[in-house]
């Protein structure tokens, strides 16, 4: 048998690692996530440097492609500023029709979303569960546990991110710690 149309894929997805030649890696710390929590002081009482969480992805195609597909896990560590737990900056895509799945891998948290007119709801998340974001729908995860969260995300290549809207504006509610309970307020 002639095996030489018979390669290794160019990903390996084990444990909740991304392993391959094309996998970048983003750092997100601290620093970074300026004027994303509520407690000012909170927040700049704490070293800038930490890291906050980190995002492996795999993009098979040159940016923009479309019908392409994006594979990447979100590693989110456990903290929190204040009250409030450590979260994603979160975004709208860019091309509003643009859905995107998302699924728990490790740890546990909490998936918030807000549709255009700020309403927002959200989905408890834990390994194995599956979560669907609809095409317009703002996103970002909070780590409610006290071990790494680490999940991923499948979405289209021409998705693009549009961060400027939750940067101005946040969301309508915030995930905060009351007497040890997640509560959206
Ligand atoms: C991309 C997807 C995720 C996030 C990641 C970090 O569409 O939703 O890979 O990029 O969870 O969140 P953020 O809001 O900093 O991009
Ligand atoms: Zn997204």
């Amino acid at each position: 048998m002639n095996t030489s149309h018979i390669i290794f894929p160019p990903l390996i997805f084990s444990n909740d690692n991304l392993i391959g030649e094309k996998v970048e890696k983003a750092t997100r710390r601290l620093k970074d996530l300026k004027g994303i929590f509520h407690d000012e002081e909170a927040f700049s009482s704490m070293p800038e440097d930490i890291l906050a969480y980190e995002v492996s992805s795999f993009s098979p195609e040159k940016e923009g492609t479309p019908g392409g597909l994006c594979f990447g896990i979100t590693y989110l560590y456990s903290g929190k500023v204040g009250d409030e737990y450590f979260i994603t900056k979160g975004h709208f895509h860019a091309q509003v029709g643009r859905a995107e799945f998302y699924w728990g891998i490790k740890g546990e948290g909490i998936l918030i979303m807000m549709d255009k007119s700020r309403k927002v709801w959200a989905e408890r998340m834990f390994p194995g569960s599956l979560h669907y974001i609809p095409g317009g729908i703002a996103h970002r995860v909070a780590n409610t546990g006290n071990q790494l969260l680490s999940f991923g995300a499948c979405w289209p290549f021409d998705a693009g991110h549009n961060y400027e809207e939750i940067a101005v504006n946040g969301f309508g509610k915030r995930l905060l710690d009351r007497n040890g309970t997640p509560n959206l307020i």
